[in-house]
């Protein structure tokens, strides 16, 4: 009897391998975007197994049609099963010589879609069957319904004709060591819909160590992040800088910790849901909205966002936006910033998570001193006049006196196992084309235009006329939006 139970649990085990069969792995060579759509493909018909496609290095992968319409038009097969993409710095974007409008990614739910090194341009959101449907018209890199992890990703430059110029999230999101960079939605924001230019959030999502810069235009009112209500949003060891109107608008659960805002026209805007703020900072990016709640030590530059520290912005002594040996973007604290060895060594009370994470958002090892930094970035003790002036970023900073790396962490000069990828500008050459025929000129560029003049930035003290209570109050502002 044992024999014959045994038997069979071979026989279904040995079934279950057959059909299911093993992962495969595809080599996509440099610039093949067939070869990618069929890899997809391949990958698709195979939903049991996790299938990895390989990009080849430093390559443009550049789509130029429509490939199919599945909630709006897409440039690549939606992903509707397990799949892992190296992209290994190349790029997958739609071609700027096309005409057509098309996001790049759409992840169907029960699909799985794992980024590395990759980086996604110029993909722009449209359905020119369904204009008026809204998530049609949304997510112009990536539109996920089942579930996208993006390591070392950089998404820059989409944008769409709905919401989420950048990513539109329904599933699961993660984010590690990647950016949201200067991507944009092209219709006027209004109060009944989200407003993130970089995500918007429909789902739950988690950043960490990651840079949402620049995203969203002044005249369209778009923020980095919008989260929409009771969605979750954990965001740790993250630059939130220069994005339009909000860095990060919240009617959801939103948990910061470790986050630098900086040069936003509002840093945080919340009148609903929750946002718990700790270990943070805030220069030159004032907080709006009765739902904001500062737990243990932050600092702001103006009070406005109730940190338990405020001081100037020239106290602060804070870096411009640069690399400062990291992937991503990010302010470095200069040498006597008081925002270095802020945070209480001791958990404060119930908040254990006042503890300092092993790094900081790039990676040198948190704590440096005394005690962790507030904010993204961990002062390692190194000289960063030239990121000061706005110089050019050093990718290999100077260990520190006490020989730490302030890349790795390392005790010893060790070089960082990798190269910093994610530059703030494409420098991958494009594969040279042919002239295009038709010259109708193109509504995007990869190159932002210069941003029309924006309205006086709101005070702490800012009356509001809208009641939060029954709706969703703007920001204040001399020219409120229109819908
Ligand atoms: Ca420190």
């Amino acid at each position: 009897m044992k024999k014959t139970v045994r038997l069979l649990l071979f026989l279904v085990l040995l079934l279950g391998l057959v059909s299911c069969g093993f992962p495969t792995f595809t080599l996509v060579g440099c610039g093949d975007v067939q070869g990618l759509i069929d890899a997809i493909d391949a990958a698709n018909s195979t939903p049991a197994t996790n299938d990895t496609i390989e990009l080849a290095a430093d390559c443009l992968y550049e789509l130029t049609a429509i490939h199919n319409s599945t909630t709006g038009d897409n440039g690549l097969p939606a992903i509707t099963s397990p799949i892992v993409i190296r992209g290994n710095n190349s790029a997958i974007l739609r071609s700027t010589n096309t005409t057509y409008e098309f996001r790049i990614f759409f992840i169907a739910s029960g699909g799985v879609l794992n980024l590395e090194d990759l980086n996604l341009f110029n993909g722009v959101a449209h359905d020119t069957a369904n204009q008026t449907i809204l998530a049609n018209n949304s997510g112009g890199a990536i539109f996920n319904m089942g579930e996208a992890n993006l390591t070392r990703v950089n998404v820059k430059d989409n944008s769409s004709h709905g919401e989420g110029g950048g990513i539109f999230n329904f599933g699961t999101l993660t984010m590690l060591e990647s950016a949201l960079m200067n991507n944009e939605c092209f219709i006027s924001s209004i109060w009944s819909m989200g407003g993130g230019a970089g995500l918007t959030n429909y789902g739950d999502a988690t950043i960490t160590r990651s840079a949402i810069t620049e995203n969203g235009t002044a005249q369209q009112m778009w923020d980095g992040i919008f989260n929409a209500s009771q969605k979750t949003l954990k965001i740790e060891n993250s630059t939130i800088s220069g994005n339009a109107v909000s860095g990060i608008d919240n009617e959801g659960l939103t948990s910061l910790n470790y986050v630098t805002f900086a040069h936003n026209w509002v840093s945080l805007s919340s009148w609903s849901g929750s946002v718990y703020v700790r270990n943070s900072l805030f220069a030159d990016s004032p907080c709006i909205g009765n739902a904001i709640f500062p737990i243990g030590i932050n600092m702001d530059t103006d009070g406005s966002c109730g940190a338990s520290l405020t001081v100037s912005y020239a106290q602060l002594q804070f870096g411009p936006l640069a690399l400062n040996g990291g992937l991503t973007l990010n302010h470095a604290l200069l040498p006597n910033s008081p925002a270095i060895d802020a945070v209480s060594t001791v958990p404060s009370g119930t908040f254990a998570a006042d503890l300092c994470p092993p790094t900081d958002q790039r990676g040198a090892l948190r704590p440096y001193g005394a005690s962790c930094d507030l904010g993204a970035y961990e002062y390692q003790g190194v000289a960063v006049s030239d990121q000061s002036a706005g110089g050019t970023p050093t990718p290999t900073p100077t260990p520190a006196p006490g020989g730490r790396d302030p890349l790795s962490g390392a005790t010893a000069t060790t070089t960082p196992t990798h190269t910093p990828t994610l530059t703030p500008t494409n420098t991958l050459t494009p594969v040279p084309t042919a002239t295009p025929t038709h010259t109708a000129a193109p509504t995007h560029t990869l190159t932002p235009t210069a941003r029309p003049t924006r309205p006086p930035r709101p005070s702490a003290t800012a009356t509001k006329a809208c009641d939060p209570t029954k709706e969703r109050c703007p920001t204040p502002s001399p020219t409120p939006r229109s819908p």
